[in-house]
């Protein structure tokens, strides 16, 4: 009866759990048609864009870049084994090309430049007396600086209403920039680092790639082109010509931010030029003034102000360009067979009428006549 009961309930227990094996392949069958039917237009909707999506995701940014090929131009063959010119270096031991005539052919880089739209920032200062320079300055650019590209001049001064008026060529325009004026001549001279770095920031960057930053007591007397342009870029002096390190008049003192030990040094940077794109004369502007301020702090100035300081910038931080003397010489001096143009030259400052007369006594030691007594 036991055994026959056992059975009986044995047999009842295998037909229930076979239906319920059934319920679940009927259930599962429904649930997978059910989302194998929904799953298909997704499918069918997701299969070519996915083939596109693929193939977007394996195209790198180098497959996107332009390809802007010069147009055809004829000019004289370089030759490997013909050096442009041997009396002059041309070039630096970081690589850096010094800027000669005849080191360049001014078509082949117009012809680059135009193609990038370059647009070009002339830095300039006329503070107090100062603007009596603007009216030859912004004449004789017109005539030999960055002719044919987009050019804009900023001038800094405290007199607005001196700034004359003068019509300017195409794709070039004038920004007068009102700033305030300092008592010493030093400060004058060494501020500039400050402004055209708070500038930078706040305006320059927005407006142009590549910054030129000079004296305004001077004048364009030859072509001053898209040659000169580069990362970052200094100017020789034209007081020195290839003199012994330890002669140049860097800062010696110590104490100085603006040291420079004797057997250090590759040039003499003249303080009127220097340039680059917004964000290297950003970094360099920043930097010398920050060593101003730390100098001022600890009450010293180093012996030839901003120049100093940017001659301590460009040693550590090598310029990636060099004018040569031919893009700042001084006016009525001679000739020298290396010079075959003089394309920016200093004004002879009548300095009775444009320095004040406290100036003048301070100026007893004037930089620009300490070092051209050593020329
Ligand atoms: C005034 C007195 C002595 C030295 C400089 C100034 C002075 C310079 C000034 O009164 N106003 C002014 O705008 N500057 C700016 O600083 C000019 O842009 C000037 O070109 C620059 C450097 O001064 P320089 O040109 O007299 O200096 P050096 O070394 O070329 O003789
Ligand atoms: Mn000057």
């Amino acid at each position: 009866m036991q055994q026959e009961k056992y059975e009986k309930s044995g047999g009842r227990k295998y037909f229930l759990f076979l239906i319920y094996f059934m319920v679940l392949l009927l259930v599962s069958f429904c649930w997978f048609s059910i989302r194998g039917n929904r799953s298909y237009p997704d499918i069918s909707i997701l299969c070519s864009p996915q083939i596109r999506t693929v193939h977007i995701v394996n195209i790198s940014q180098l497959d996107l870049l332009p390809d802007l090929p010069l147009e055809r131009m004829m000019y004289e063959q370089p030759k490997a084994l013909k050096p442009l010119r041997t009396d002059v270096l041309m070039v630096t031991p970081w690589l850096a090309p010094i800027i000669w005539d005849s080191s360049f052919n001014i078509d082949i880089l117009n012809a680059q430049f135009h193609q990038k739209n370059v647009r070009i920032g002339l830095t300039v200062f006329a503070i107090k007396k100062y603007t009596v320079f603007l009216q030859t300055f912004v004449e004789t650019a017109e005539k030999f600086f960055m002719v044919g590209h987009k050019v804009n001049y900023y001038i800094f001064t405290d007199r607005p209403n001196d700034m004359p008026n003068i019509t300017l060529a195409e794709g070039r325009q004038l920004v007068v920039l009102k700033v305030l004026s300092y008592k010493r001549w030093q400060e004058v001279s060494m501020r500039r680092m400050e402004m055209i770095r708070d500038y930078s920031k706040e305006r320059f960057i927005h407006e142009v790639d590549y910054l030129v930053c000079v004296d305004v007591d001077m004048k364009f007397s030859d072509e001053v082109g898209v040659e000169i342009l580069s990362d970052v870029f200094g100017t020789l002096h034209p007081g020195y010509n290839g003199g012994p390190r330890e002669r140049f008049t860097y800062e010696r003192r110590k104490a100085s931010t603006a040291y420079i030990p004797p057997d250090e040094g590759d040039f003499y940077y003249a303080g009127g030029y220097f340039g680059g794109t917004v964000e290297e004369v950003y970094k360099l502007t920043n930097f010398c003034h920050t060593a101003m301020m730390t100098d001022k702090g600890n009450n010293i100035e180093a012996v030839w102000h901003d120049e100093s300081y940017l001659n301590k910038y460009f040693l550590y931080h090598k310029p990636t360009k060099i004018l040569s003397q031919e893009y700042l010489w001084v006016e009525g001096w001679g000739v020298p067979e290396f010079l075959k143009k003089r394309r920016f030259v200093a004004l002879q400052k009548n300095h009775n009428a444009i320095r004040n007369k406290r100036d003048l006594d301070r100026m007893r030691n004037s930089r620009m006549r300490n070092k051209f007594q050593k020329y």
